[in-house]
């Protein structure tokens, strides 16, 4: 059976199945327009996808999966820099967008929802055949491309299913990107995996969540702070099933405030590009503030120290969170040195995240061992590619760019910018938008004329991040 269990399996009848920003699919349709791509793009070496929330990228994600050809999300919004990189390190010279629309920079694969294949079928793809090539930002230089194969995300998706008890009775809504991890893998494969009826709300809103009468429901932290400060649109979900958050730290009083308003306190999961969702705390177990739970059937932890050494899991020794497991990636794309940095030489992946593990195996995760990797609004931003875009303005001298505590984001992208001439911090903020993704812009620029720096010339980003 293939990847897609619940859709290949032919559960066809349901006529809103799929329902993206207001546009619904049946089964039978969604698999008839994406066979017409999956006719088109077989035997590609990869298939991009502008992947803005439409009924049109969820079809070309599957027809690229059906005829095995690895799909390589594009942020819709990625300025040229990014996207052409993108583009060319993949290697994807197939660019899927909705019918009508022109791609300049690949060649275009039209998606037309109206489509029907020609009843071609395909032999399943090995599993150990990439899925998805996902682009994800590191602390420095241009986003890395992960290679994630078929098999990882059956695992992942299947873990979920058994943590969550996720079913075809569910109904999932969230609103999240689809070219990420969370949203794309999880928030559409996992539905078509498991045979629940998916909404995408278009955005993740608090009056669209409330709106959508679901059972299930996705978001990243950011998303349930900003429903718990509706009350009405809150309560609206304490019909709901089950409430899960992820992709960053979600705050105690969030937790708090969300069970208080809803009466269910939500699953907090923990996961990442590379590995994707490897602990969770569980529907029948319990659901501690503050803690991602356990790790998911199939994948084991560990806590490393500075030293090396692994360190006990007593719940307060810290150390860095090593996993190893059938959810991880092969590796990154044309990046040896990467996967050199990342990986153990015992096989397992340098999550780069800081955690304790109780002893009853609660994972709680205190931090990142590096400040040059920003999360906002569940967004990663590497510091060093925003930096490196600021220096590309010919009134940059030198630039450094931390993750500021928010309230709402959790980190803020906050520059700190040595001008060398008359330019704006809102030209500045412009200047990043066009070139990369526009969540990659700082929410607030700073002029100065210097950096702290210590001896060996490194910026001291500590002491960026006490200024605030
Ligand atoms: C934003 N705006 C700015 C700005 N930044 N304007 C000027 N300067 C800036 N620096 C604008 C926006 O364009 C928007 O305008 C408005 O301000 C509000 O922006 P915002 O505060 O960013 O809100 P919003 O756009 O609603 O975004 C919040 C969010 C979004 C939570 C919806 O951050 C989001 O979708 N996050 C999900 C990220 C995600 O899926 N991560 C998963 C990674 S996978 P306008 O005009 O548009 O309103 C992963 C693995 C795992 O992590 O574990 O899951
Ligand atoms: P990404 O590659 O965008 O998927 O981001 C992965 C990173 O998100 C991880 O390395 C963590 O730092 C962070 N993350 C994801 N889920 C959680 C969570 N529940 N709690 C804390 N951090 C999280």
């Amino acid at each position: 059976m293939g990847l897609l269990t619940a859709l290949e399996g032919g559960h066809g009848d349901r006529g809103d199945a799929v329902v993206v920003d207001g546009r619904a699919m049946s089964w039978e349709e969604l698999l008839g327009a994406a066979g017409a791509v999956a006719e088109r793009v077989a035997g590609a070496p990869a298939l991009a996808v502008l992947a803005r929330p439409t009924a049109e990228t969820v079809a070309a994600v599957v027809g690229g999966l059906l005829a095995g050809v690895p799909v390589v999300p594009l942020p819709p919004d990625s300025g040229p820099k990014e996207r052409s990189h993108i583009l060319r390190d993949s290697g994807a010279e197939l660019l899927a967008v909705p019918v009508g629309e022109r791609a300049e920079d690949a060649e275009a694969v039209p998606v037309d929802l109206g489509a029907r294949s020609s009843g071609a079928t395909f032999a399943e793809p090995a599993p150990e055949r990439p899925a998805f090539v996902l682009y994800t930002s590191g602390t420095t230089g241009a986003p890395k491309g992960a290679v994630i194969p078929r098999s990882a995300v059956a695992a992942g998706l299947d873990g979920l299913a058994d943590a969550w008890r996720w079913t075809a009775d569910d109904t999932l809504v969230h609103g999240l990107p689809l070219f990420h991890v969370h949203g794309l893998v999880l928030g559409v494969l996992g539905a078509l995996r498991t045979g629940s009826r998916l909404v995408h709300t278009g955005r993740p809103t608090p009056g669209a969540y409330a709106g959508a009468r679901g059972s299930l429901y996705f978001g990243v932290p950011t998303v349930w702070s900003r429903l718990t400060a509706d009350g009405t649109a809150a309560r609206a979900l304490s019909g709901a099933r089950l409430l899960v958050s992820g992709s960053a730290p979600l705050p105690v009083p969030v937790f708090e405030r969300l069970a208080e308003l809803t009466g269910h306190e939500p699953i907090e999961r923990y996961g990442m590009t590379e590995s994707l969702i490897t602990v969770s705390t569980r529907a029948d177990g319990e659901r501690r503030p503050g803690s991602v739970g356990l790790p998911l059937d199939g994948v084991r932890t560990r806590l490393v120290g500075e030293d090396g050494a692994e360190v006990p899991a007593d719940g307060e020794s810290v150390g860095e969170l090593q996993v190893a497991g059938p959810t991880l990636f092969a590796g990154y794309l044309n990046r040896p040195d990467a996967d050199a940095e990342s990986w153990t030489a015992d096989g397992w992946f340098r999550t780069g995240d800081v955690a304790v593990i109780g002893a009853d195996g609660f994972h709680r995760i205190v931090g990142r061992a590096s400040v040059d990797l920003i999360k906002s609004g569940g967004y990663r931003i590497g510091a060093g590619e925003v930096e490196a875009a600021l220096r590309d303005h010919p009134e940059v001298a030198d630039a450094a760019v931390v993750g500021v505590p928010d309230d709402d984001l959790g980190q803020a992208v906050v520059a700190y910018v040595i001008p060398d001439g008359t330019v704006t911090g809102e030209g500045l903020t412009a200047f990043v938008a066009e070139r990369l993704s526009v969540h990659k812009r700082p929410r607030r620029v700073v002029l100065v004329d210097e950096l702290p720096r210590n001896a060996m010339g490194k910026v001291l980003k500590k002491q960026l991040l006490d200024r605030g």
